[in-house]
């Protein structure tokens, strides 16, 4: 199947999956709309297209909300699918004899269409307004949370050229609303916005996207290496080149179906007082010197839908985008640490206070090894605490990786505490960015790392297994059957919350 073209291609696709509700009784952005989505999403409910938020303009939210959506938007059947086709690329061997080669070519040729296409025209310029014309106040821009500064735009894709090299970045970054032709941009210390704003001698041109097809939104939100273009990635995911148009204010290009483009540019020395703004740590974040972008002109297409997110106290709707990539990257993390068996960055944790990770053990030291290597792995290096577990525990199951922390630890020898950079929004260390990290070896321990001999884990023997598998009919207990004392799925999932 064809990915969504753009967003409107992808709210016919939610539509005919019953995915979306259109609200058409009229809600306010202002704090109204994120109560009504903070209630939908905690229940696991539908995206929301509000008709009439109070402006000509329509709003669509919770459009990432669940894993079903998710994976909708990637047309495949889990998040782990797309890791895999990732990997499949990362992974790619020289091929031996003719049917590999031909495997290997299309792979190749799939990288090679990923790139971005330029074409002439498309609709984000029907409607264009220049300088005075334009308002961002004809924008249903939601403040979210009643301790707010002001409204902020939340899901933007945000696109910059490095100075010095020309190469092209898309990040998302909130905007607070400064008045109608400016807005703060949150270019966070450790990201690669903030890096190309710094290289700048005097003015950067930047252009923001605004309703996107799903996967080049999501794109936005991805980790990749500095040098690596976001717009590449959304094509390789999508299976098809994302296409651009010339921006009309600035030598940027955006994406041609996208539904608002905001264009304009950042001086080096102007700043102002950001935030407070309710975030994604479930505190607010209190005013703070960000950079200002001047809008220079706004364009839209005809009826243009405005997208936006809620982020507050998790679990919220970016708990999806955050586990696409914790999903897309794991073969990619593989690669740098191939005794990475799966890890998990639990939505509780606001993905930076926690990392979960499963190893396959063959030397002393290797959890701690781990650790150090989560500690210097692109944005996973900001992870304030990381626990490692051995190969057979299921790191998603919560219970089970506090049984294996709670059996397996001496805390005088398997708690590492050690230092580095911490996320820009971390509030809790005495300072700002740089803190202390917690590693927990919750792995057996073998006879080089000085302890006891280790127990023999307690399992039913296999015979008796499938004994009682063969006669379960006879005891009259129901379709009850889980092998070897594992949990029904459907609890462990209900335990994760
Ligand atoms: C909904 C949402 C809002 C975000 N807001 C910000 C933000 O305001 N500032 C920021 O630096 N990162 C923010 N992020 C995280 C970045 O988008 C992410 O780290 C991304 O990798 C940045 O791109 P870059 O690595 O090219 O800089 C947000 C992510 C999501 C999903
Ligand atoms: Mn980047």
């Amino acid at each position: 199947m064809a990915p969504p073209r753009d967003l409107r291609g992808w709210i016919a696709l939610l539509e005919r999956e019953g995915e979306l509700v259109r609200v058409s009784a009229e809600a306010d952005p202002h704090l109204e709309i994120t109560e009504i989505v903070d209630r939908v999403v905690k229940a696991g409910g539908p995206a929301l297209l509000f008709e009439n938020p109070k402006s000509q303009h329509p709003l669509l939210i919770n459009q990432f909300g669940t894993e079903r959506r998710m994976c909708l938007a990637f047309g495949a059947d889990s998040l782990d699918e797309v890791g895999r086709r990732l990997g499949d690329v990362l992974e790619m061997q020289p091929p031996q004899g003719i049917a590999e080669k031909v495997r290997g070519l299309k792979k190749l040729k799939s990288i090679a269409d990923s790139r971005p296409k330029t074409v002439r025209s498309g609709p984000v310029h029907d409607v264009v307004l220049l300088d005075d014309e334009v308002d961002l106040r004809r924008l249903p821009i939601q403040t979210c949370w009643p301790g707010d500064a002001a409204p902020f735009i939340t899901l933007p894709a945000v696109i910059t050229r490095d100075p010095r090299t020309g190469s092209r970045n898309v990040g998302m970054y909130r905007m607070q609303v400064l008045d109608e032709r400016t807005t703060a941009m949150h270019w966070q210390i450790h990201k690669d916005g903030r890096a190309d704003y710094l290289m700048t001698d005097g003015k950067l041109e930047v252009a923001v996207a605004l309703g996107l097809d799903p996967v080049t939104a999501y794109s936005a939100s991805a980790p990749l290496p500095k040098h690596v273009d976001e717009l590449m990635l959304a094509g390789f995911l999508r299976g098809e080149a994302v296409e651009l148009v010339q921006a009309r204010t600035v030598d940027l290009e955006v994406p041609a179906n996208a539904e608002i483009v905001l264009e304009g540019y950042i001086t080096k020395d102007e700043l102002t007082a950001e935030g407070p703004f309710g975030d994604h740590t479930g505190y607010y974040t209190p005013p703070e010197a960000f950079p200002v972008f001047h809008v220079t002109a706004m364009t839209m297409r005809r009826d243009a839908i405005y997208p936006s997110i809620v982020v507050g106290k998790p679990p919220q709707e970016d708990a999806w985008l955050g586990k696409a990539t914790e999903r897309i990257f794991l073969p990619a993390i593989r690669m740098s640490v191939p005794e990475i068996v799966d890890y998990d960055l639990p939505v509780a944790g606001a993905f930076h206070n926690c990392c979960i990770v499963s190893i396959r053990k063959s030397f002393p030291g290797q959890a701690q090894k781990v650790m150090h290597a989560i500690w210097g792995l692109g944005l996973l290096s900001l992870t304030k605490a990381v626990v490692v577990v051995d190969e057979w525990v299921d790191v998603h199951d919560y219970e089970e990786v506090f049984f294996r922390v709670g059996a397996n630890i001496d805390p005088k020898r398997d708690v590492l505490i050690s230092e580095g950079p911490l996320d820009h929004l971390d509030h809790a260390p005495s300072l700002q960015f740089y803190g202390g990290k917690l590693g927990i070896d919750a792995t057996h321990k073998g006879p080089d790392e000085g302890t006891r001999p280790w127990p023999e884990e307690i399992a039913m023997s296999e015979d008796v297994r499938r004994l009682v598998d063969e006669r379960w009919d006879e005891y009259g207990l129901g379709p009850v059957r889980q092998g070897n004392g594992r949990r029904d799925r459907s609890l462990s999932q209900l335990l994760r919350r």
